[in-house]
């Protein structure tokens, strides 16, 4: 049986939910004018007043706004209260450039958990369930998120963070945690270290995950529910909207439903910032119409989607996100051509491969090279050397046939690259370095 959180909402008809974002986003417009004196700048510089705004037929005619201006207007030149309204602050994990930090108030925290509790429930979570939340606590949004929407639902909620590997796995099995919440390349690396103290899926008390933060494919999903015996779940968003919990995944499995009473989504042609219709393939882009202190509209992510508003056998009418298929700015341009790592990972694990790999770029007589380091599973690795360079040989040519390019294959030792807690490093660019 599907369970839904606020069924009123996730299940509302079309109608109403255009009518809640025509209205919020019309609030929202007038505020940002009223409040935030760089969106009136950005307005103005478009010839644009809020009275240009009346609905979402219109939201096209707004500026976009960009990863940069959240840095120039680093840290108080996007917030649309005043600091005694707000009570927290989140920020990214960004490596370059400023950090990105959002601002909260109570009412903003509320929804944010509302939006979390959804997902907890759509992977089946009740007040019996015991949740234990992995993801980082702290300046990343995964673990508070989760924690706040994983008491919203009720669930004895184990607060681990990352990291600790066996505490992790003494609290999974001592305090029969039934949901785990942790980045997917984590979850694995769970199952992989229960595997290796002989515990079989039927031994582990999870019943279902929820994973994001970071891209994983179809086949790393099989890859964790069979080896943690559960029904994995994707979750989506990031820190400049809320956290995770902008979507999430239902019953079906098949795209996340984004929370469109909180989020309009479009999805955009990334190169003319030209509007595509649905089913197309661009950059998300996202408009946030509830949130208090930090709104933002036409927020380009760089994360490439396409967007389905086919009937879902789950119940629920919000539109649908597919699994984001790279990001615009995280794409690789090798030797000229257009590399996603997602392309990779789905070839690896096709071939049965864990999910844990490296991509090295580097730039050899003015030449691009790509090298994927792939670790073997136990199973190959004491197989006869013949058979690895067979592997090799044929990961080679699959490669090829998905990229288009030459990638050198090495086959490195079972465990030899580095775990990760939180998001995994994939790419190592020394062009870059
Ligand atoms: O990663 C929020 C989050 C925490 C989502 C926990 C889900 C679970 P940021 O650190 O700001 O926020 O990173 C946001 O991560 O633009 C995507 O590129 C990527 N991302 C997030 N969820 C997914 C996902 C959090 N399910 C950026 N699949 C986003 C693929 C994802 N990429």
């Amino acid at each position: 049986m599907e369970r839904y959180y606020q069924p009123e909402i996730e299940c509302a008809s079309r109608e109403q939910i255009l009518a809640w974002q025509n209205e919020r986003l019309v609030q929202q417009v007038r505020n940002v004018w009223d409040n935030v004196p760089y969106y009136r700048a950005k307005m103005e510089a478009k010839g644009l007043t809020p009275d240009d705004i009346k609905g979402v037929e219109d939201l096209h005619k707004l500026p976009f706004v960009t990863k940069d201006d959240l840095r120039q207007a680093y840290p108080y030149g996007l917030v649309a209260r005043p600091l005694k309204d707000c009570v927290r602050i989140q920020s990214t994990s960004g490596t370059t450039g400023k950090r990105v930090v959002a601002f909260y108030t109570q009412h903003d925290i509320d929804l944010w958990e509302d939006c979390c509790a959804r997902a907890i429930t759509a992977a089946g979570g009740t007040n019996e369930d015991v949740c234990q939340v992995s993801y980082g606590y702290g300046l990343f949004t995964g673990g508070p998120g989760l924690n706040g929407g994983s008491h919203k639902v009720g669930c004895l909620t184990i607060p681990t963070s990352s990291g600790n590997t066996e505490r992790q796995i003494m609290f999974i099995r001592d305090l029969n945690a039934t949901i785990l919440c942790c980045t997917p390349s984590y979850a694995a690396y769970l199952g992989e270290s229960m595997k290796e103290m002989g515990l079989s899926p039927d031994e582990i008390p999870l019943k279902a995950g929820i994973f994001g933060a970071e891209a994983w494919s179809e086949e790393m999903r099989q890859d964790i529910q069979n080896t943690l015996g559960i029904k994995a779940y994707d979750i989506y968003g990031l820190t400049e909207l809320s956290g995770p919990g902008v979507a999430f995944e239902c019953s079906a499995q098949s795209g996340m439903h984004i929370n469109e009473d909180h989020f309009i989504a479009e999805i955009i042609d990334p190169d003319t910032g030209e509007v595509l219709p649905d089913g197309a393939q661009g950059e998300l882009v996202f408009t946030s119409i509830t949130k208090e202190a930090f709104p933002l509209l036409r927020y380009r992510t760089r994360d490439i989607c396409v967007l389905s508003r086919e009937k879902c056998s789950c119940g629920r009418t919000h539109v649908k996100m597919c699994k984001p298929r790279g990001r615009s700015d995280d794409m690789l341009i090798i030797k000229g051509v257009n590399v996603f790592p997602s392309q990779i990972e789905t070839v690896l694990l096709g071939q049965s491969f864990a999910p844990n790999y490296q991509l090295i770029v580097d730039r050899v007589n003015n030449t691009d090279t790509l090298e994927v380091q792939v670790e073997m599973t136990p199973e190959m690795f004491s197989d006869q050397l013949s058979h690895v360079a067979e592997l090799e040989k044929k990961l080679v040519d699959d490669l090829k046939s998905m990229l288009g390019i030459y990638a050198k294959v090495r086959l490195v030792a079972p465990k030899s690259i580095q775990r990760s807690e939180g998001k995994a490093v994939r790419v190592i660019d020394k062009r870059k370095i």
